[in-house]
C-alpha cells in the first residue's frame, strides 16, 4: 500500500512538472522509470531539475507566506549526498554565508538527503539556523543543549549552536556557528539617540530549519530555507510580544510615556517606534529587509500574476496581514483562496523534539 501511495504521489508530481514546464521531458517515460525504481527499492530519486522545481512550488504553495512574488528565483542547493553531521553543519554555515551575500540577501534552500523506507534521514533540531538563547522561544532547545553538555547561553543575544541528529536513536551533535556566518544588525533609532543604549540587535537571515519539504511522496526533513525579513516579524513580534522579548514597556520608558492607561495607546506608539528602529537599522547596515506596506503590494501583484497564469494563490489571511497597522496595508481588505492542506509540493511542520 505504501508503494502504491508513493507511486501515485510521484506520478502526479511528474505530470504537474510536465504541464508547467514542457521542456522537462516526457512524463510517461519518467513515470515508468520511477515505477520500476519503487518496485525494486521501495523508493526513487528526484532529478536535480525535479528537486529545484519541487522546492520552488513548495514555496509557491506556502499559504502563510507574504513573500511569494519571487518564488521562481529561489536558489536550490542539492546536498542530498551530504550525510555526516560535521558536513551537514558545515554546509549549513555555507548556506548562511551564501544567503547573506554581504547584506544583499538571496532566497535559498539547501536540501539534504530524504527519508528512506525504514530509514529516517538527518534532521536539524533548531527552529532556525540562527536563534538566540535568551529568546523565550528557545527555552526547550536550550534545555536540550544543556543536557548535551553545552556550557554557553549566559549572555544576551547569544547565538545557539546548530543541532544535527542523524538517526532517531542517536544523540544529536551540536556545533557553534562561526562568527563570519552570522551577520547581525545593532538596532538604532532614526531620531532617538538613546535607543542604541538599549543594546538590541537581530540577525540578518531568517533560515527556517524545522519544516519538512515534501515533493512527489518523498520527505526531505533537513531542508533549511530563507528569504529576507519583513520588518514587523522582528519589530512587532520577536521584540514586542509579551512572551518574547517584551520590549514595549522598555521603549515607552525610553520615550518617557506613562504606561498606566491603555487608552493613551502607549503600546501602539511603542510598536511604531520599535518597527521604525528595525527598518532604519537594517537599511543603515545595508541588509535587505521588506517593509509591510511594500511587501503587501507585492503580494497582491503576485496574486494577479498567478491568476493570469491560470493558478489560484492559497493564502491564510491571519498570517498574511502584518502585525502592525493591518488595515493600512493593501492585503487587509479582501479574502483569499483557502489553503488546501493536501496540496504538494509543500513545507510541513513536524513536532518539536
Ligand atoms: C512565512 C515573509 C521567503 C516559506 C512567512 C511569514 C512572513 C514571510 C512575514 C510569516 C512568518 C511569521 O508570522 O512568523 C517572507 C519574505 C520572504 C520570504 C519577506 C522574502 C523573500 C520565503 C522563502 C520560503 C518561504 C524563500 C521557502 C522557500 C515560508 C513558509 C512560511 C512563511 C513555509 C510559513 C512558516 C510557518 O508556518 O511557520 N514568510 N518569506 N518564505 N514563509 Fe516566507
Ligand atoms: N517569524 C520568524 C521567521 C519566519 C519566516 N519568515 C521569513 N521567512 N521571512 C522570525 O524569525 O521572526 N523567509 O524564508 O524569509
Amino acid at each position: 500500500r505504501n508503494r502504491a501511495a508513493l507511486l501515485w504521489a510521484a506520478e502526479s508530481f511528474v505530470r504537474q512538472f510536465a504541464r508547467e514546464d514542457p521542456s522537462c521531458g516526457d512524463p510517461e517515460a519518467r513515470v515508468h522509470e520511477i515505477a520500476a525504481s519503487i518496485a525494486t527499492f521501495g523508493t526513487y530519486e528526484h532529478t536535480p531539475e525535479e528537486l529545484a522545481y519541487g522546492a520552488r512550488v513548495a514555496w509557491r504553495n506556502s499559504a502563510r507566506c507574504i513573500g511569494r512574488l519571487y518564488w521562481q528565483s529561489l536558489s536550490v542547493r542539492d546536498l542530498r549526498h551530504v550525510t555526516h553531521p560535521d558536513d551537514i553543519a558545515r554546509a549549513c554555515f555555507d548556506h548562511l554565508r551564501l544567503a547573506t551575500n554581504g547584506g544583499r540577501i538571496r532566497p535559498m534552500i539547501s536540501v539534504f538527503a530524504p527519508d528512506r523506507p525504514e530509514r529516517p534521514a538527518a534532521r536539524l533540531l533548531g527552529e532556525q539556523l540562527v536563534r538566540y538563547a535568551d529568546d523565550p522561544r528557545s527555552a526547550q532547545r536550550v534545555e536540550l543543549l544543556r543536557q548535551l553538555g553545552w556550557k554557553g547561553g549566559r549572555e544576551r543575544f547569544e547565538v545557539l549552536p546548530l543541532m544535527v541528529q542523524t538517526a532517531p536513536e542517536r544523540a544529536p551533535d551540536f556545533y557553534e556557528l562561526p562568527e563570519d556566518a552570522v551577520l547581525e544588525v545593532p538596532l538604532t533609532h532614526p531620531q532617538h539617540p538613546g535607543f542604541a543604549a538599549l543594546g538590541l540587535r537581530w540577525y540578518a537571515v531568517p533560515a527556517v530549519s524545522d519544516m519538512t519539504l515534501e515533493i512527489g511522496g518523498l520527505s526531505y526533513p533537513a531542508a533549511p530555507f530563507n528569504g529576507w525579513y519583513l520588518g514587523t516579524e522582528i519589530g512587532s513580534r520577536n521584540l514586542g510580544d509579551a512572551d518574547r522579548y517584551d520590549l514595549l514597556p522598555t521603549v515607552a520608558g525610553l520615550f518617557g510615556w506613562e504606561t498606566g492607561d491603555d487608552r493613551t495607546l502607549w503600546r501602539d506608539r511603542a510598536l511604531v517606534e520599535l518597527n521604525l528602529a528595525v527598518l532604519h537599522s537594517f537599511e543603515r547596515a545595508g541588509v535587505t529587509m521588506a517593509d509591510h506596506h511594500t511587501e503587501s503590494r507585492r503580494f497582491l501583484t503576485h496574486i494577479d500574476r498567478e491568476e493570469r497564469r491560470g493558478r489560484r494563490v492559497p493564502a491564510d489571511w491571519s498570517w498574511i496581514v502584518p502585525p502592525l497597522s493591518g488595515s493600512a496595508t493593501a492585503v487587509f481588505h479582501r479574502y483569499y483562496t483557502p489553503p488546501d492542506p493536501f496540496a504538494t509540493p509543500s513545507f510541513r511542520h513536524r513536532p518539536t523534539p
